[in-house]
């Protein structure tokens, strides 16, 4: 039978879209139309474009299934989206339309996108490049969906009191989120903790019984996620945890009716919380069970969605792949193992190639700190069945490796699934290796790196799956939406083709020379740094000038990210002038922003150090019109799409061999920034792109570092010895310049930078930081010189949009093809 294609049928025109919005305003809303407030305006309008993006969404799916698609699922336990309206408008060509729509019913669209609550489902790189992603793949009309967690608190606010950060609840939905579709028809139970019996089949085959196990409902929810140019709609699928409505028999028996409704109640407690952190929070019950709820839930979704159009699952590989974003959701493996060999009876081996044809693995630290291990003990409780499977995959494999290399017994341990030193841990790291087809890093140096340094032996015994596919970042959001006067510049220039394809940007430079297009340009920049000068005045009452430098470090707190270097030098400056009389040659501002996480002292130290030199600093006379520095609170998306395009100097400093990648760096550059960085993560291949001439490189190499760290022979203190500025520097912090009320405040930090062996090495970068940053003012007084230098930084970055980087995993991973 020939099914009949669907038909979209709401319109885009001003007729169209202003009627539907005066339908919701009375048909959803309940109001007449003059009694309409801004804000019930805006929702009118989400809930338009709702209506069009649902009925696209089903188009799309539509059209994926008439060609029966092998698609892609990224399942991530993060996804940092940022504002959607906006966004979807942007997308659909649709924004100026309904500014003016908002205009004539006497409204500011701007004001409704400026009160849209950021979903902050995320914590920063990792979670924003889920978000990229799932941008490139609808606007290339591939199809990949993303899966997630519909956490009820985001990631938590931020803000500050007296230079300390607090932490606030982010109950994001609050004012509702029309944009998403509930599917509770397609909920799907998650059984967890009870035990395994034996049995046997009639045939005397071991036969496990996962039983008395509780029971969770996900209830996914559905996020559109329109491609540029609005014909794709794919979806990010978000399950919130339920509780289920079978009581626990036990206690409901006993006439406990209140305490078993509350067992289940705390079941919700699944998806109440993104977790803050990074790193550390292993050993937590709910975090193993956040990360067991995604898999199964997502799994679940996959299996019935393969099921309705194929029964044999020897093809589920041809069907579906699946990327594992870091070690998160590795239980994958384990979860797919379980469903193919006890609940579709297919013999072991058979099961585990269709497992590792379908995974593929990324990852994106090699901080040792934040590579996960779960206690086996745990996981024996939550997941008892899973736990035998880790075992029987691990003995295995084990025994592949022995073959291989016979009595080698170092390389079993370090290959091992389980770590045996103390209590005994899973490594879900060589899980998601070992179950995956491919494992890629997320830069050249990282890849490498994550070869050579964090699975040598893997890489040894299986050297084909290791892959590179360099991060990028989605220019629809990161300049389209975010930057509209350099948008409006490159359309006026290039035409439209750069916003899907970001390599058009290369034909910039034959405007370089035309002093006109460098006028615009840098007028540009100038509108975005006044915009971004106003807002800091009104938030935080400093006044910084628009011809200064604005020089900006904007990513999460973290030592290895090295803020501590960037205050350092930032002190050096203050001190040059009111203790050397040294004038800086430009006038600058030191913008900084960023959260820490709630249990990591020493971050939360590193904010309080900012505010405390920014006082000092910003309240100096001497100061005045050369120096500013400012914390701008509450770091997320919708800060950073101001923060951006106003940068001229972007701060990309981390101890090399640190960054797997970084994104930020690319998001600066492609708007007009220089970046004063190390040769770490993709900062490397920016600087290949756009030459030594256009990029500020300073530091160790990772080699070096390495070698240094290796040989103990790291000491920072004759550093210090050798070196005037970096004394003069710890001195000032010592004599409590910059904490007069709380002495010794600071202590901690020059007894740590002193330490042999430092870490994150800062002192052994100063000088070569501080000399780049002496280049970097020279180069600025010439205004013509760093016009260029900036538009030669946006006409490079092409390679680092995500649909090149989407490209490269749908070609080399997925073997997913486009469906137009
Ligand atoms: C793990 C277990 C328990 C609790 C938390 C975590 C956890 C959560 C988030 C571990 C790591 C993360 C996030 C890591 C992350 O954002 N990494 C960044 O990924 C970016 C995208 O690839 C890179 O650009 C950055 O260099 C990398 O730091």
């Amino acid at each position: 039978m020939k099914r009949s294609n669907f038909k979209v049928r709401k319109k885009n025109d001003r007729v169209s879209l202003t009627e539907d919005i005066r339908n919701h305003v009375i048909y959803s809303l309940s109001k007449e139309v003059k009694d309409a407030s801004e804000w019930d305006a805006g929702k009118a309008l989400a809930l338009a474009l709702r209506d069009r993006l649902v009925e696209r969404m089903i188009e799309t799916r539509d059209r994926y299934r008439r060609v029966k698609a092998k698609r892609m699922y990224y399942f991530s336990i993060e996804y940092l989206l940022g504002r959607c309206l906006g966004n979807n408008l942007c997308n659909m060509e649709i924004l100026d339309l309904c500014e003016d729509i908002f205009k004539d019913l006497g409204y500011d669209l701007d004001e409704v996108r400026a009160s849209e609550r950021d979903p902050a489902l995320g914590n920063g790189g990792l979670g924003r490049l889920a978000a990229c992603f799932l941008d490139s793949l609808a606007t290339l009309d591939l199809p990949g969906c993303g899966y997630g967690i519909h956490y009820e608190y985001g990631l938590f606010r931020q803000s500050i009191h007296n230079g300390y950060q607090k932490e606030l609840a982010d109950y994001w939905m609050k004012e509702g989120m029309p944009l998403q579709v509930a599917r509770p028809d397609q909920s799907v139970i998650v059984p967890l903790y009870g035990r395994v019996e034996s049995a046997a089949t009639p045939s005397g085959d071991y036969l496990p019984m996962w039983v008395d196990w509780d029971d969770i409902i996900g209830v996914p929810y559905d996020i559109p996620v329109v491609g540029y140019g609005g014909k794709t709609v794919n979806y990010l699928r978000l399950f919130a945890a339920r509780a289920s409505e079978n009581f626990d028999m036990d206690i409901f028996n006993h006439g406990d009716y209140i305490r078993a409704v509350q067992r289940k109640i705390e079941s919700e407690m699944v998806s109440k919380v993104l977790y803050p952190t990074e790193s550390v929070s292993f050993g937590k019950e709910l975090r193993l069970v956040q990360e067991y709820f995604l898999v199964a839930c997502g799994l679940r979704d996959i299996t019935r969605r393969f099921l309705a159009q194929n029964k044999n699952f020897e093809e589920f590989a041809d069907y579906v792949a699946i990327q594992l974003n870091d070690t998160h959701p590795a239980l994958t493996v384990v979860e797919l193992m379980r469903y193919l060999v006890d609940e579709r009876r297919i013999e072991w081996d058979k099961a585990w190639e269709i497992t590792r044809a379908t995974c593929a693995y990324t990852n994106h630290t090699l901080l040792p700190e934040a590579l996960e291990l779960w206690s086996v003990s745990l996981i024996e409780k939550v997941l008892p069945r899973h736990l035998q499977i880790i075992y029987e995959i691990n003995s295995r494999f084990l025994k592949k490796v022995e073959s291989k290399y016979p009595a080698d017994n170092e390389k079993l341990r370090r290959m091992s699934l389980i770590c045996e030193d103390g209590t005994k841990k899973v490594r879900m790291a060589n899980l998601a290796v070992v179950g995956s087809h491919s494992v890629n890093g997320v830069s050249e140096l990282h890849s490498e790196l994550v070869k050579t340094r964090l699975f040598p032996d893997f890489y040894e015994f299986a050297p084909q799956k290791f892959n590179n596919k360099t991060n990028g970042v989605t220019p629809r959001r990161w300049m389209l939406k975010a930057n509209p006067a350099l948008a409006a510049l490159l359309t006026d220039t290039l035409g439209k083709g750069w916003i899907t394809d970001l390599n058009e940007l290369h034909k910039l430079e034959e405007h370089i020379n035309d002093s006109e297009f460098r006028a615009r340009f840098m007028e540009a920049k100038r509108t975005n740094k006044i915009k971004l000068g106003n807002f800091i005045n009104s938030t935080l009452d400093i006044n910084i000038p628009p011809d200064s430098i604005f020089d900006i470090q904007a990513k999460r707190i973290h030592e290895y990210k090295r803020q501590l270097l960037n205050v350092l030098h930032v002190i050096h400056l203050y001190l040059e002038l009111v203790d050397n009389d040294v004038e800086p040659s430009c006038s600058r501002a030191f913008l900084f922003a960023g959260k820490a996480a709630p249990g990591y002292w020493e971050a939360k130290q590193i904010i309080k150090l900012i505010h405390s030199v920014a006082k000092v600093i910003n309240n100096d006379p001497r100061a005045e019109g050369l120096l500013k520095v400012a914390f701008l609170p509450d770091y997320r998306v919708s800060l950073a799409e101001k923060i951006v395009p106003a940068c001229d100097v972007s701060e990309q400093i981390s101890t090399a061999g640190t960054e797997a990648s970084g994104t930020g760096n690319m998001k600066f550059a492609m708007n007009g920034a220089l970046t004063v960085g190390t040769y770490d993560g993709a900062n490397i291949e920016m600087l290949e792109e756009v030459g030594q001439d256009n990029f500020y490189l300073f530091g160790l190499k990772q080699e070096e570092v390495e070698k240094a760290l290796r040989e103990g022979s790291y000491h920072p203190r004759e550093i210090y010895n050798h070196s005037p500025e970096i004394r003069q520097v710890f001195t000032a912090l010592l004599e409590n310049r910059f904490s007069p009320d709380e002495p010794d405040l600071f202590r901690w930090l020059v007894d740590k930078l002193l330490t042999d062996n430092e870490q994150y090495m800062h002192l052994a970068d100063f000088k070569s930081y501080s000399e780049a940053q002496k280049r970097i003012d020279r180069d600025y007084a010439e205004k013509e010189i760093w016009a260029a230098k900036a538009i030669l930084n946006t006409a490079r970055m092409g390679k680092f949009s995500t649909d090149r980087t989407m490209l490269e995993y749908a070609e080399d991973i997925w073997k997913i093809k486009a469906v137009k």
